[in-house]
């Protein structure tokens, strides 16, 4: 029985190599038109494979926010010092060379600041009021006259130091300047 088995798979493995011996024969000899490899069948539209997508232009130009970029962004502190009918606030301000401080006047009468030492606001640039007021270069650290409530004074510190000054209509009313 076993044997028999083997025989019959033998013969069928010659029989299909002849078969194929002489397909192979057959297609080499014979011309185009009359043997075609079967076509492949198309697929539905939906079942086609996805094209690699282009990157589109948004996606390839955006570009990249690095931090000196951030540190652009971010808005410059202010250097503001209010006056209330309770002085001035913060009392004393710590600031760098070459910035600005203004002076805010939220009280209810007129305020003078000016350098120490009072009356003739000598400290800061090394004239008296009597010389360097009206103060039209910006050298003096004084006001020169009354600011009226609702307005403000700003002055912008050229000298590093340590900057005592006071409302000279109310000398009472003192603050610091620190310019480093
Ligand atoms: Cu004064």
């Amino acid at each position: 029985m076993k044997n028999k088995t083997i025989l019959i798979i033998l013969g069928l493995i010659i029989v299909l190599g002849l078969a194929g011996y002489f397909f192979f024969q057959k297609s080499r000899s014979g011309s185009s038109s009359e043997f075609q490899l079967p076509q492949l069948p198309t697929l539905p539209e939906e079942f086609q494979p996805i094209q690699p997508t282009q990157q589109t232009p948004e996606t390839a130009t955006q570009p990249e926010l690095t931090e000196p970029q951030i540190e652009q962004i971010q808005p410059q502190t202010q250097n503001i010092v209010i006056y209330t009918d309770s002085g001035f606030s913060p009392n004393t301000l710590r600031i760098k060379l070459g910035e600005t401080v203004t002076f805010k006047n939220q009280s209810s009468r007129a305020m003078w600041p000016a350098s120490d030492h009072h009356p003739t606001h000598r400290l800061y640039s090394g004239t008296s009021l009597a010389e360097h007021c009206p103060d039209t270069e910006g050298t003096a650290f004084d006001a020169c006259t009354g600011i009226q409530p609702g307005n403000s004074w700003s002055f912008t510190f050229n000298k590093k130091g340590t900057w005592p000054y006071h409302d000279h209509l109310n000398p009472s009313f003192t603050g610091t300047i620190i310019v480093e």
